[in-house]
């Protein structure tokens, strides 16, 4: 029932409401992870039919974007508890020209909760300034997250300048938004693409699994 009323204050962009009835979900011991799914993922969805459906405008999507970042505040604490396991350095971002963060946000939570240390860059970040950031901090990963048609082509052009800087065979990169496909991460040599969230941190820990075996030989 409450996290009905959660998908509900999220999709009418009630971020104050989307607060309290957060909080009130996890007083009540209802699991972070629930709380995403079932309350705010599920008001999100409504959104982005609406939308797609032109029964819904920008500014109503912009109002819950902003509740949305409301709950997802409360639940990061949870969804990122420090482990005491370190399991790699992820840089991330999403391409340039797209404003889009939720999902990177998410993925970005996910990965720090499992033990990765997440480098954000944020939104619109340019090749360039991937290539930067791979060169500075010398991260095992690369995640690039595009939400939009028009920003796919970016994808390729961050492995593109990894490429010419001779920086591509130090990194992993891993792909992922809703346009993105695995026939596309193969089209633009990327190791890895990941639909959602928790097939990201799957996907991240398989592209470090060689470097897990060689520090733990013993399992
Ligand atoms: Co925009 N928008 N939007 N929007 N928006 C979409 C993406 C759209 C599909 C809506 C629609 O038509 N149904 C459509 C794109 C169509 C297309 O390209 N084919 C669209 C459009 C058109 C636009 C504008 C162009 C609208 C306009 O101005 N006319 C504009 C573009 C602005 C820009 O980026 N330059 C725009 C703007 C916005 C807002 C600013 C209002 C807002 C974003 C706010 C924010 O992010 N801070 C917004 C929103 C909220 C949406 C929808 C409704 C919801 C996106 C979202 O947050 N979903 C979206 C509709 C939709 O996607 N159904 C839409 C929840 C989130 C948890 O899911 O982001 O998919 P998602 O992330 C998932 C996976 O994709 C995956 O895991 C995540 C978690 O499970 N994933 C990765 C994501 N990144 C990953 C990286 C990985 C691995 C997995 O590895 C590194």
């Amino acid at each position: 029932m409450i996290l009905e009323m959660l998908a509900e204050a999220l999709y009418h962009g009630r971020a104050n409401e989307v607060t309290n009835l957060t909080r009130r979900a996890l007083a009540e011991n209802i699991s972070a992870l629930q709380i995403l799914q079932d309350g705010l993922l599920r008001g999100m969805d409504r959104v982005g039919c609406e939308f797609k459906a032109g029964e819904l405008f920008l500014p109503e999507v912009i109002a819950s974007a902003k509740a949305m970042h409301a709950g997802l505040s409360l639940l990061r604490p949870l969804l990122a508890q420090s482990p005491s396991t370190r399991l790699g350095r992820v840089v991330i971002g999403t391409v340039q020209g797209d404003l889009h963060d939720i999902g990177k946000n998410l993925v970005a939570m996910m990965l720090e909760g499992a033990g990765f240390e997440v480098i954000d860059l944020g939104v619109d970040v340019t090749a360039t300034r991937f290539e930067d950031a791979v060169r500075q901090f010398q991260p095992d990963l690369l995640g690039l997250s595009a939400l939009l048609t028009t920003t796919m082509p970016e994808m390729p052009r961050v492995i593109a300048a990894l490429d010419s800087a001779g920086l591509r065979r130090q990194v992993k990169v891993m792909i992922g938004g809703a346009p993105v496909t695995q026939h596309f991460a193969d089209e633009i040599g990327a190791d890895g693409y990941a639909p959602n969230a928790p097939a990201a941190l799957e996907l991240a820990k398989r592209l470090q699994a060689y470097r897990i075996d060689n520090e733990n030989p013993s399992g």
